[in-house]
């Protein structure tokens, strides 16, 4: 058995940026809109009037005061909601595989380590572009990397159950280095048009190198351990997929993009993810005490700051607990590692931290790092 190490990470953010100022005026004249169009069923009492939304409520709920994405224009529209992607010729990059491409190359150029020298490509994200051919694969093309490739959905446990799967083949000697990929274009499955859920994603890309932990000169995080676990929920949901046209559904129908419980969610994943870190930790042996670092999804400031606390047994400091979901939202898999590309380089040797990605499944991912 070899031993892992993640020796570099990248991030691409999208240039455009939505205010929840920005995004919460473009929804109440949606708002409007469709009230004034429903205005006869309204005053039926056969269908319900859209209330407004606001910026207090988003940054007191959620602790997000922005997101990137990939295009502004069309979400703030306030007939349309939805982002405005130009559908690209077949022989072009994807969406997913550019940006996939983009966190890649940073992570690679932080190893200082060469496409041609990577044997495993996996995009791991929350939604694929297409069903085939992989977008790994053509990410492993676009990159010239070597090897094999292929995709992973596990939602917003997409990275770190990444990382478990290309650590386990490092470890048991198939590969030798992997990039695990995650191209989270949220804003084109989020439901623009439903005050409960607009405020929440937004769109980005992150890459994690993982090698062989044999000869690396340059600093790395050692992978101590990695632990995955699901249990089946309908508390979020998207019912978009491959069997549509047979049912009949091509319409616009709700269900077809982002559906959740919020309250359901946050109930239920709180105890979960407690106790899947509790266990680990025990099983690993490793304190909590041990831990300098919190590298936590970013869905909610709430659930991180309840997390947080439960895993050190004290409300964490800032630093050892780092958000970023004041300014990128829920970027579903993107997000722990988000955290931790912009919040690791300044721990000390020898010192531990933990990653940990939690969502729709429910699935739970964590992974347990060393400096080195
Ligand atoms: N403005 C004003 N008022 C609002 C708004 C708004 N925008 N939205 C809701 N309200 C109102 C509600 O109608 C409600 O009013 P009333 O009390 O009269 O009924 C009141 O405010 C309270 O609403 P909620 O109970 O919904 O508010 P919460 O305090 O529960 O906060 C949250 C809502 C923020 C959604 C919270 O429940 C939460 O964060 N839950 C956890 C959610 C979570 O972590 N989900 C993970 C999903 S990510 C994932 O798994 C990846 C999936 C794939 C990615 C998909 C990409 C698109």
């Amino acid at each position: 058995m070899y031993n892992v190490a993640i020796t570099g990470t990248g991030v691409f953010t999208p240039s455009h940026i939505i205010t929840n100022d920005e995004l919460v005026a473009a929804f109440n004249a949606h708002a409007d809109l469709y009230n004034a169009e429903n205005e006869a069923e309204i005053a039926a009492g056969t269908v319900t009037a859209k209330p407004h939304s606001s910026s207090d409520f988003i940054v007191a709920a959620s602790g997000i005061e922005q997101r990137y994405v990939l295009d502004k224009d069309g979400i703030l529209d306030p007939a349309r909601m939805f982002p405005k992607l130009a559908a690209r010729p077949d022989d072009t990059p994807g969406f997913m595989a550019e940006i996939g491409v983009d966190a890649a190359q940073e992570a690679l150029a932080a190893a200082g380590i060469d496409a041609a020298d990577v044997d495993l490509v996996i995009c791991a994200a929350c939604n694929m572009e297409r069903a085939y051919p992989a977008i790994a694969v053509e990410i492993q093309q676009l990159l010239g990397a070597g090897g094999f490739a292929f995709d992973m959905n596990v939602a917003c446990s997409s990275a770190t159950f990444g990382i478990q799967t290309a650590s386990d083949m490092i470890r048991a000697g198939s590969i030798r280095r992997a990039l695990v990929i995650n191209p989270e274009i949220c804003s084109a499955h989020l439901e623009w048009r439903d005050r409960d859920c607009h405020f929440i994603f937004g769109d980005v890309a992150t890459a994690t190198l993982l090698e062989r932990d044999e000869d690396l000169t340059g600093p790395h995080f050692k992978v101590l351990s990695t632990r995955c676990a699901t249990q089946f929920s309908n508390n979020i949901r998207n019912n978009n997929g491959y069997l549509r046209r047979t049912h009949d559904q091509m319409e616009d129908r709700r269900d077809m993009q982002f559906m959740q419980n919020g309250r359901k969610v946050f109930k239920e994943v709180l105890p979960l993810v407690s106790k899947h870190i509790a266990d680990h930790l025990d099983d690993t042996g490793v304190p909590a005490t041990d831990f300098a670092r919190l590298w936590l999804h970013q869905a909610n400031k709430t659930m991180n700051d309840y997390i947080g606390k439960k895993v050190l047994g004290r409300i964490p400091e800032p630093h050892e607990q780092p958000n970023i979901l004041q300014d990128y939202a829920n970027t579903s898999s993107a997000g722990s590692i988000i955290a931790f590309s912009q919040n690791s380089d300044d721990l000390a040797v020898g010192a531990k931290g933990l990653i940990c990605s939690f969502g729709a499944g429910y699935s739970v991912g964590s992974v347990i790092v060393e400096r080195a």
